[in-house]
């Protein structure tokens, strides 16, 4: 109920300055901003005005925010992307439900911010589908969903989705493989993919782009386990391939920083080698520090980053909805491929030239 009073109380804001001929309208963030100038954002902090009027009054908005859960260092960036921005002293009121990779607890947590009837909902989706029920309640209540991070592929009934794109990191992650085997003189992949937790979009896309390029290329996709994502998933997975497919294979993919360090743990215990100077290469995904420092010791053989770091693009989408505009519906996060010069080389996406970072000292001291 306090929303549409908010809203009512806007909209005359906006129209007696309109007539006073002070211009009103809402700033939108622009609709065809490239990815750097909206990855350029100042940091959360520094944009941490009040939404609008009433916040600047003190009046405090409420945010339900039901996360994946705590299972990488990825997530716990992401995480503190949001308790920063989102925090009192910005003029919020943060209720966040931590779902231990369980969507029903996650689809109970959002029931329950309907019932608090908070201003607004922030989704990670732990999976991709099984969404429209629970999204048709928050529509019947007035509350509107920001989704980040992970997509929701059966419902569009948000307001807008802040996030990457998965299958560009996994199409990067081939390409790349292409021409570091190229310059390698290696001319047979025989890969084994430790994959996220299954059905969370994040897990298809990237397993649907490097996929692709493995069949355009013809390499040998030996098998695909998940590891849920997790470092202990990691291990277990890569123990149990280090076994069935020993001498077998030279590739290994991750799906993100924390399967790769439990890889390393179960080749290091099985006696395999990896990364620039071993005979395993170690692609792994989400570049957070850690990632970076694996790389700089030569053991990743190169990172693809997803940048966590989305809350200060939903304060914008925020922002907007709260002076009565219309966000954008998706907004994509800037990413970054990551490797030593020793495996720094020329690819493309689709056509589309793509840069590779070194990753230095200032890069890792940088890094979310
Ligand atoms: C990707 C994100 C994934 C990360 C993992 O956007 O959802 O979940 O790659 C995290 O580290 O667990």
């Amino acid at each position: 109920m306090k929303k549409k009073v908010l809203g009512v109380l806007l909209a005359a804001t906006m129209a007696v300055g309109m007539l006073a001929g002070c211009g009103g309208g809402s700033e939108e963030p622009a609709a065809d901003a490239p990815a750097e100038e909206a990855t350029e954002a100042p940091a959360a902090e520094e944009e941490a005005a009040p939404a609008d009027d009433s916040a600047a009054a003190g009046d405090t908005i409420t945010i339900g925010f039901a996360q994946v859960g705590h299972e990488s260092d990825w997530r716990t960036a992401s995480t503190k992307s949001c308790q920063d921005v989102f925090s009192a002293d910005n003029g919020y009121d943060l209720s966040f439900v931590d779902c231990d990779n369980d969507s029903a607890a996650q689809l109970e947590a959002v029931r329950n911010f309907i019932q608090q009837d908070v201003d607004y909902i922030i989704i990670d989706p732990i999976v991709s589908t099984g969404w429209d029920t629970v999204l048709t309640e928050c529509e019947d209540a007035g509350i509107p969903v920001i989704v980040i991070d992970r997509t929701i592929d059966d419902s569009d009934k948000y307001a807008a989705w802040v996030g990457s794109n998965f299958k560009t990191e996994g199409l990067a992650a081939g390409e790349w493989l292409k021409a570091y085997a190229e310059k390698k003189g290696i001319s047979e992949i025989n890969a084994l993919v430790i994959s996220g937790t299954t059905g969370a979009s994040a897990q298809i896309g990237r397993s649907e782009g490097f996929q692709e390029i493995a069949d355009r290329e013809g390499w040998n996709i030996l098998d695909e386990q998940t590891g849920d994502f997790t470092e202990d998933g990691g291990q277990a997975v890569m123990e149990s391939y280090c076994k069935s497919y020993a001498g077998k294979f030279n590739v290994v993919v991750c799906q993100n920083d924390n399967e790769a360090f439990g890889a390393m743990t179960a080749m290091d215990n099985a006696g395999v080698t990896y990364g620039l100077d071993g005979d395993v290469i170690l692609i792994s995904f989400d570049a957070c520090t850690a990632g970076l420092e694996k790389v700089k010791a030569r053991q990743f053989s190169a990172d693809f980053e997803c940048n966590p770091l989305a809350a200060p693009f939903v304060e914008e989408v925020i922002q907007t909805l709260q002076s009565g505009g219309t966000p954008e519906k998706e907004v994509y996060m800037e990413e970054h491929w990551f490797a030593l010069p020793d495996a720094i080389v020329d690819f493309s996406i689709d056509g589309a030239a793509q840069t590779m970072t070194e990753v230095t000292d200032d890069v890792i001291a940088a890094q979310y």
